[in-house]
Order: structure tokens, then sequence, then C-alpha cells
């Protein structure tokens, strides 16, 4: 039977300072992700663009927090419905919020879930952590049960993901609270100087152990500014020095080979700061080898 491959945007920028993410879903469909899919014996069903509430409450240390979570609520419900039709769920963002819902979908819908968190950043800060209230910087935290709740209770009794199967590759600008946050929780973190120690496949073997090994499946969250930005320039926070493209390529195909993935989500591409769309066409890639797409 063909796999079916569900791909849901979602045009969300208000968990980050600067506009512009909410176009990454375009980007990234315009650099053929369908396409690629299809050809590699998907069937691909496109389910459209989650779109933000025009206006929604604020407060400082949870910016446009109404937009966020009402962002969320919805694609929890999309991607639960996706899991429960057997599908696999991609999600295109849009900043990283709304990993907060596509995660909290996967592991009430599995109840014991892996993830491998891809990134520059912690991800890990929560309203008293968070120096910016940008909610872009608290997901992962918030789907371990370590930041905000509202993030991932939409009345359905979240799941939080158990953190000894949590871990974090590409960290290289965490910031002092939040670090100290992430050692207290127990996750594991590869950053980049032990990526440039051990390498990238020693690094993938231990990740999935730790996501993989007594769980039901496993959620890749990627974050294309864990790439390092002359290769991924299209990101609105980009950190200096980061993963190269063969590194990141060499995670997913680990992850794929697993066959252990079971939803994902391909974030924080922002065509306006891009290079003739290279970053969306590296996401749209990065996502197909993650599907098991193989070079030869
Ligand atoms: N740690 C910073 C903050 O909390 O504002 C930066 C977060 C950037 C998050 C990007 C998407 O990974
Ligand atoms: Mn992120
Ligand atoms: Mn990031
Ligand atoms: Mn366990």
């Amino acid at each position: 039977m063909e796999r079916i491959v569900d791909l849901v945007g979602v045009q969300m920028d208000f968990g980050a300072s600067k506009r512009g993410v909410s176009m990454g879903p375009a980007a990234i469909r315009y650099a053929g992700l369908s396409e690629g899919l299809e050809r590699m014996g998907f069937q691909v069903e496109n389910l459209g663009d989650i779109v933000p509430l025009l206006k929604g409450d604020t407060k400082p240390t949870l910016r446009n927090y109404e937009q966020v979570v009402d962002v969320n609520r919805r694609l929890y419900h999309t991607v639960y419905q996706s899991l429960e039709q057997g599908h696999f769920p991609v999600v295109l963002g849009g900043d990283h919020s709304i990993a907060a819902g596509s995660i909290s979908a996967v592991s009430k819908f599995y109840g014991s879930i892996g993830i491998i968190w891809v990134d520059a950043h912690g991800d890990w800060n929560n309203e008293e952590s968070s120096q910016t209230g940008n909610m872009h910087g608290m997901p992962f935290s918030a789907v371990c049960g370590y930041g905000p709740d509202c993030m991932v209770d939409f009345g359905q009794g979240p799941v939080f993901v158990d953190v000894a199967h949590c871990v974090q590759i590409g960290g290289r600008d965490i910031d002092t609270q939040e670090r100290i946050r992430m050692k207290e929780a127990g996750v594991t973190i590869f950053p980049i100087d032990m990526i440039d120690e051990l390498g990238m496949a020693e690094v993938m073997r231990r990740a999935m152990a730790v996501a993989g090994e007594g769980t039901k499946g496993i959620h890749l969250s990627f974050d294309v500014d864990a790439i390092t930005p002359e290769a991924a320039p299209g990101t609105g926070t980009v950190v200096h020095s980061g993963l190269t493209t063969r590194e990141a390529f060499l995670a997913v195909e680990t992850i794929a080979r697993s066959q252990k993935l079971v939803s994902m989500d391909m974030v924080e591409v922002n065509p306006i700061l891009d290079e003739r769309n290279k970053t969306g066409i590296l996401a749209s890639e990065l996502v197909q080898s993650a599907l098991g797409k193989v070079v030869f």
C-alpha cells in the first residue's frame, strides 16, 4: 500500500521577532516538495496552510500568545487526525512555536515518543527564563512539561514527552538560564563542538539510542538555523558556524534508515531573507531525505 504523507503549512511568525517565516511553507512547496515525495512513491495530501488570527492578546513575557496558542490548537487537531488516518504528517513552518501543537498531537497519539530537535537554539525557555518573550524560544520545553502549558494544553489532557528520550543537536546559542534549565531537566545535548569532536555519524548513533529505544517512534523537529548561515541564509535568527549541509543530510538520513520516524516539522525558513530560495530548497530536500530519499 502507498504511504500517505500529509503536508500542512503553518503561516506563523508571531512567535518570533522578525516577520517573514510565515511565507516559509510557500517557499518549501515552491522548491518542489510534493513532487519530490511523489517521485519517491508517496501519495501526498496537501492540507493547505493554517493561517493565524490577525489580532490577539499579548504580554511582554509571552508575546502574541493568543495567536500562537490558537494556531497550535488548530495544528494539534490537524496532526492528530492525520495520525489517526495512518498518515505521516509533515509540518512546514512558520516559526518554531508551532512544534508545540504538532508534537502535542504526536505524543498524545503514541503515548511515548522520542524527540530529535535539530537547532542552533535550545528552545527550552519558559515565561520566566526568556529574555525576549518570543514563543519560538519555548516549544521544546513546553512539550516536555517545562514550558508554558498554554502552548500544549488544549483541553485534551496533554501527554508530555519524557525528557529521557529527548535530544538536542547543533546547539550553539543557548541562553544562560535556558542552559541551566536544560541540564537540570536532563535533555541529551550534542552542541556544535561535540559534533566537531565526535563526528555526526557517532552523534546520530547516540541520538537514535536515546530517542528511539523504548519509544513508539521519533518526532524530528528541524530548525533550518541549525545549518551554517552560508548554506542556509534564509532564516531569522542566524548563528555563525553551524552544521554543514552534509552533516544535516547525514543526520536526517540516519533517522530515515532507523524507520522510527513518525512525524516531523521543518521550520524557520524565511524567504524574505533568503537567496533565490536556497534555504527553501534545502528544507525541501531535507524533508525528502528524512522520509527516505536515497542518494544512490
Ligand atoms: N533563546 C532566544 C529566545 O528565547 O528568544 C532565541 C530563540 C530563537 C529560537 C529559534 C527558533 O530557534
Ligand atoms: Mn528553533
Ligand atoms: Mn533556532
Ligand atoms: Mn522510557
